[in-house]
């Protein structure tokens, strides 16, 4: 008889709710699934359940860019990537799944004699807080990245550069699915098509989750849905000061492998990187404007495109096989809100604009480490939402590669 092949599933299909779990993570992306995974890996607690209203890894954490860099302007912020990009050094071996973690090399480049200064300045500060990060003049950028137009040709020429060695790229789904897995194996459980409805406040606590799926009542709540979690954090009653906006960004038709160096430009609102599939992978800026809708424009395609081929004139022939939108929580100091809100029980990894998928595996550790044992770490004290009633702001907008 003909022997049937049944793929293996990569985590458990979803079960029955339980009543009652002593953790509850709204959000099956890359910051949910960390925090649940480093509750059962790093504390034992498995009796955890993230609740995703649609696919595993649908929203954010589907739908970025793929950068992970520790090059910021702030200490909490450099201290924070810092770990994070060493953590994610180590994770393919961790969770036995291979990330594809390429750490090529990141330049932002400089077309004006402000930007160099700029750069300087960022790169000394890079250096004081323990960041490889230097500024390289057209002969280094040459031979990093030869296919690059460094001619005057360009309007505006380039002058230089910063360059992070450390920053690379991972494969997203890769991230998502392999903390999906691990987190299964420690007896996690993963609910898809499950959306958070309402939340039941009892004494200054979340008691009760209302979803799509029935009441699960709850010792702790995570909330960890990048665009949505305004609207989640107003279930429990919870004030974020947070805008969202749409990034776009797109892919060209695969090539043969020619750039393998990540080049931003934010003069040009640009960067630009080629995927293991060969594609060329290009975003820019956010969008200004505060919007769910996650259609594509025309006016950022042209603009997008034409400023890439001032910098590759060679892809001026290359098809673009797809574009796609993402949201992105922008908060007003553009660092993230992670830990603690005035609900005991209730708290939140937001506020991340376009940085929040480098942060994947330090949210999960320090998240869960506050959910543990009472205590907020210090590496994220400074993120707390009570920030902005302290007026202790973290102000990390000189920290943008481009976006935001
Ligand atoms: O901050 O590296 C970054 C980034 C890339 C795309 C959007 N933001």
């Amino acid at each position: 008889m003909k022997e049937i092949f049944f793929p293996k599933r990569m985590w458990r299909p979803r079960s029955e709710l339980k009543r009652r779990y002593e953790v509850v993570v709204v959000g099956g992306g890359s910051h949910g699934l960390a925090t649940a995974y480093y509750l059962a890996k790093h504390h034992g607690i498995r009796d955890v359940a993230v609740l995703e209203k649609s696919y595993i890894g649908s929203g954010a954490s589907g739908r970025n860019t793929t950068i992970i860099r520790a090059n910021y302007r702030t200490p909490e912020g450099a201290d924070f990537y810092s770990e994070s990009v060493r953590l994610y050094e180590g994770l393919s071996a961790k969770l036995d799944f291979n990330l594809m973690f390429s750490q090529r090399g990141h330049l932002t480049l400089a077309h004006s004699d402000r930007a160099m200064v700029v750069m300087q300045e960022r790169a000394e500060v890079n250096q004081i807080l323990g960041i490889d990060s230097k500024v390289v003049g057209l002969d280094r950028i040459r031979e990093l990245c030869p296919e690059l137009d460094l001619s005057d040709r360009p309007t505006w020429p380039v002058m230089g550069a910063l360059y992070h060695p450390p920053g690379g790229i991972i494969r997203h789904d890769a991230v998502v699915w392999g903390f999906a897995r691990a987190a299964d194996r420690l007896g996690v459980e993963i609910h898809p098509y499950t959306e958070v409805t309402g939340l039941e406040r009892v004494n200054g606590r979340v008691a009760a989750i209302e979803t799509s799926r029935g009441r699960i009542e709850c010792g702790h709540v995570v909330s960890a849905t990048a665009g949505w979690s305004t609207l989640v954090a107003e279930l429990a009653g919870v004030r974020l000061p947070i805008t969202t906006h749409i990034l776009q960004a797109f892919v060209t038709e695969p090539l043969k492998p020619f750039l393998d160096v990540i080049i931003v430009s934010s003069q040009l609102h640009v960067y630009v990187s080629q995927t293991d599939r060969g594609e060329f992978l290009i975003g820019s800026e956010i969008e200004p404007y505060t919007t769910y809708k996650g259609t594509g424009t025309l006016s950022f395609l042209e603009t997008t495109s034409r400023h890439t081929l001032e910098l590759f004139p060679q892809l001026e022939r290359t098809k673009v096989l797809r574009t796609w939108t993402g949201l992105c929580d922008l908060s007003p100091d553009y660092s993230p809100i992670l830990g603690r809100t005035e609900v005991d029980n209730f708290h939140v990894s937001a506020g991340w604009g376009t940085y929040g998928f480098k942060a994947a595996p330090i949210v999960g550790v320090t998240l869960a480490e506050l959910i543990a044992t009472g205590k907020t770490p210090d590496l994220i004290a400074p993120f707390a939402l009570e920030r902005f009633y302290t007026d202790t702001l973290v102000s990390e907008l000189a920290a943008a590669a481009v976006s935001h």
